[in-house]
């Protein structure tokens, strides 16, 4: 027996994103509900659990704000949160609002198709279920789709195969055995560390040498925590007049602008400061390739200090520009590679040469392997929206609309697919951002705008095109400045064949990016048509 449930407001993915707008469509007597594929709350982090996985955003910021007494009362143990502590904050939240009787966890949805007659989009689930809901809310983050890359011969190998991105639950034991990690991304750089302490021998393929600087992962302490938790209003308030909604401001000074002794002063300074906030010594490093090219330096300088082996250390310096890729959080990564059973092997360009049932071949070599893993990271901002089949009006489906890549309405609408909303979708600042702080921000937004639709009785609500046309291009024009055209990134789709290479995220800031959304609010929900019951 199927059912079939009629909802306000189906919201896809049980992730932080998720779990909030359920909270908030409820508490405004909305009936809405949530679905996800997995077996537990928790989004990306309940996929990714693969050793040493770690948010490297700081765990007193990389928590929800909607609510003093959660943000008082949970009690956070490092100063970057490990994926278990993550996972038992989001089940936490799960319990304290009671959420659980809406959360409906290993269900998939397949499909989603809208309803032109009726103004509501109906929803079909792997099981067969179906939700006719009048918003469908799209909770499916950014970096959750995985990207297994089609190796030749992956099918033969012998061994274990796992992916950071789709790790087991149970202890994956890597004693005594000989251990391949395919990339050297961020989820890489954590499993490298800690695999490499476990594995008889870890060999490391790698594509593209990552910028990696050091985390300084330490345990909170007590009194730190409540010194933050007194301050927490002000602190949130700074943070989120920041570019990203991270806790440090930027030097509003070029890299240029001071001499070369000055620069590595500033920036030995932020290295040891730790974290990604790294590059934000200078104001030019994203812009400027001279002023790029001091940071670069620096940290290749970094890695020939530590590592011992100068071949070794050579293949490790990344060239390209800095902050082009994702900044990678290590813990002692370059310093891994002095251990006398791990080994790096650069491929060539056209990466693996494929992979037998004994290990992988690069450049006619057989490295040999028990087991692999394969740190490719995802089919980020848009992969988890395309395995969904999402039909909008006239049938159109969304792979189609956004086949030379994603065109919405300020990263919330798509023309085409009405009252159909994305939490930090592409064209949002999200993966360059916070994206607690920003995930709050959508869901606040997106229920504004449902209470407001509510109370006008409007029926149906979509982005215009000339309003997304609008916003794509300015998008496009703030990315073109920058220096974030010139590697193969995620941010750009170039991780996945075939992919058009558009920059996803909005890189204009969180700041502009709020006023923008508050504005159009304000001005009655400007470059979006609303429709009553009676004008349909
Ligand atoms: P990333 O950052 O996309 O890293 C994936 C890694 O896998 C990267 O080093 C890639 O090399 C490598 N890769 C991908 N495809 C291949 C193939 N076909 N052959 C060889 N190597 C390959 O994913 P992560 O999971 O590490 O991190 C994603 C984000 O999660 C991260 O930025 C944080 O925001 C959290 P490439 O650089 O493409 O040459």
């Amino acid at each position: 027996m199927h059912s079939e449930t009629r909802l306000d407001a189906l919201i896809v993915g049980a992730g932080f994103a998720g779990l909030y707008m359920l909270h908030k469509l409820r508490g405004m007597g909305f009936s809405a509900r949530v679905v996800d594929a997995a077996s537990g709350v928790g989004g990306t982090w309940y996929w990714n659990r693969y050793p040493g996985a770690r948010c490297d955003v700081e765990s007193m910021y990389y928590s929800y704000a909607f609510d003093e007494d959660l943000e008082q009362e949970w009690e956070w143990t490092e100063r970057y949160p490990s994926q278990p502590e993550i996972l038992r904050y989001a089940n936490h939240v799960a319990d304290r609002f009671d959420l659980w009787p809406d959360i409906q966890l290993e269900t998939r949805v397949v499909s989603a198709a809208y309803d032109e007659a009726a103004a509501s989009w109906r929803v079909t689930t792997g099981t067969g279920d179906v939700f006719d809901a009048r918003f469908c809310i799209m909770a499916t983050g950014c970096l959750s789709a995985a990207n297994t890359p089609e190796f030749d011969g992956l099918d033969e190998f012998g061994g274990r195969v796992f992916h950071t991105g789709r790790w087991p639950h149970e202890r994956v034991d890597f004693a005594g055995r000989r251990i391949g990690v395919i990339g050297t991304g961020s989820s890489a750089v954590q499993a490298i560390q800690e695999i490499a302490r476990e594995a008889a021998h870890l060999t490391v393929f790698q594509r593209t040498a990552a910028y990696v600087v050091e985390a300084f992962n330490r345990p909170l302490p007590a009194a730190e925590q409540r010194e933050i938790k007194a301050n927490y209003p002000a602190i949130r308030a700074a943070a989120r007049k920041t570019f990203g909604g991270f806790n440090r401001m930027t030097n509003e000074q070029s890299a240029l602008s001071v001499s070369e002794e000055e620069c590595r002063r500033r920036l030995e300074e932020g290295w040891q400061a730790g974290g990604i906030g790294f590059l934000t010594a200078y104001n030019d490093f994203g812009f400027s390739e001279a002023a790029n090219m001091r940071a670069q330096e620096f940290v290749r300088d970094k890695i020939r200090e530590t590592v011992k082996d100068p071949e070794t250390a050579e293949k490790l310096l990344p060239h390209h520009v800095i902050g082009c890729k994702r900044l990678s959080l290590g813990t002692g990564y370059y310093a891994t590679y002095n251990r006398a059973n791990v080994s790096l092997v650069q491929l060539g360009e056209g990466g693996v040469d494929r992979i037998t049932a004994e290990g992988v071949v690069s450049e006619g070599a057989e490295y040999r392997l028990d087991d692999l893993v394969l740190a490719t990271g995802f089919d980020a901002m848009t992969g988890a929206l395309a395995r969904i089949d999402i039909r909008g009006r006239g049938g159109l489906t969304l792979r189609k609309a956004w086949e030379a890549g994603p065109r919405n309405y300020l990263g919330l609408m798509v023309n085409g697919f009405p009252n159909l909303f994305t939490i930090t979708g592409p064209g949002s600042p999200s993966v360059l951002s916070n994206m607690m702080p920003t995930i709050e921000h959508h869901v606040e937004w997106i229920a504004d705008c449902l209470g407001y639709l509510r109370d006008r009785k409007i029926r149906e609500m979509e982005a215009r095109l000339e309003a997304q046309d609008g916003w794509v291009e300015h998008a496009n024009a703030v990315a073109s400045k920058t220096l974030r055209y010139s590697c193969s990134s995620w941010y750009l789709g170039a991780n996945v064949p075939g992919k058009p290479r558009v920059f996803m995220p909005y890189i204009g800031g969180m700041p502009s990016y709020r006023e923008k959304c508050a504005a159009v609010a304000m001005a009655g929900y400007e470059g979006f048509r609303l429709a009553t019951a009676t004008a349909v």
